[in-house]
């Protein structure tokens, strides 16, 4: 019987915890990653995920989510959704409907207040402080306004080898209204297979999505790399290609599981995140930027 999961950041641990042991006790894969991103998108402590999330340039909290099932490629996403408790679980409902499964702004928090999805103020006095400080900064001292970004992306196998994904992120902290990264687009910022396995990005999401990074590295798993072998090809070689032909490149970190239980990262950062299976309780480790 095999199970296991993968988290973004040291913050996904006790989320994948929870979720670990959902599936340990008969739950599936999608329970757990919303189980595991509610956790997060709930602790207002973590400035980049739900309530405590840092707001964008005009004050208010803006989230992007998605979830995926790897076993039927339903995919639901909201982009800029704001005032809504649990952007995860909008999404995984949106990710029942064939139609219109993808929202943004006031018609997504609409779909979910209409859906009975708790409505909430997901600024907290704290996200405020630091907004507000930060913007002085900038005034004062011609600062770049990005910084303070992670998305939480969770990837699951449960014992019936059905797998998902998910995405929860405030995104750029001061980002433009309506601006939107990679953890709502599909292929980006996640996906997944239940038939190889599934990817999840944190980082500059404008970068990320110009390499299509978390299907291509389930597509290469499919070719039968490890995910390890297929995050190493998938996203190195793209960095050293925006470092030559756009010039720059962005942070950004990517995470893989497989359907056998196997997990890979590639980062050009110092990266921690959260994984466990079934012989592993989880646990937080750490990655240096690889090349
Ligand atoms: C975005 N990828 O909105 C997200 C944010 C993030 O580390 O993960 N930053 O671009």
């Amino acid at each position: 019987m095999t199970f296991a999961m993968i988290g973004t950041w040291r913050m996904a641990y006790e989320g994948l915890s929870k979720g670990m042991e959902l599936m340990k006790n008969g739950g599936n894969s999608s329970d757990a990653v919303e189980t595991a991103i509610k956790e997060v998108e709930d602790y207002p402590f973590f400035k980049s995920v739900g309530y405590g999330g840092l707001p964008n340039a005009n004050g208010l909290v803006e989230m992007d989510s998605a979830f995926m099932d790897g076993d039927t490629f339903a995919v639901g996403a909201v982009a800029g959704i704001s005032d809504i408790k649990n952007p995860i679980s909008v999404s995984r409902k949106l990710s029942k409907e064939h139609f219109n499964s993808f929202l943004v702004g006031s018609g997504a928090s609409e779909y979910a207040v209409l859906n009975g999805f708790e409505r909430k103020s997901m600024l907290t006095a704290r996200a405020k402080k630091i907004w507000e400080k930060r913007k002085r900064e900038i005034a004062q001292e011609n600062l770049s306004p990005y910084d303070g970004h992670d998305t939480v992306g969770m990837i699951s196998l449960d014992p019936k080898c059905s797998m998902a994904v998910g995405t929860s992120t405030s995104g750029l902290f001061m980002k433009k209204p309506g601006r939107t990264g990679d953890s709502a687009l599909v292929g980006d910022g996640f996906y997944c297979d239940s038939e190889i396995g599934g990817a999840a990005a944190t980082g500059l999401g404008e970068d990320i999505m110009k390499g299509c990074l978390c299907y291509e590295i389930v597509r290469l798993m499919g070719t039968g790399l490890t995910p390890q072998a297929a995050c190493d090809k998938a996203v190195y070689p793209f960095i050293d290609k925006l470092k030559k032909r756009y010039g720059k490149v962005g942070e950004f970190s990517l995470v893989a599981l497989n359907n056998k239980g196997e997990w890979g990262v590639a980062t050009n950062v110092e990266f921690t995140f959260a994984a466990g299976d079934n012989k592993n309780a989880p646990k937080i480790m750490m990655a240096n930027p690889g090349e």
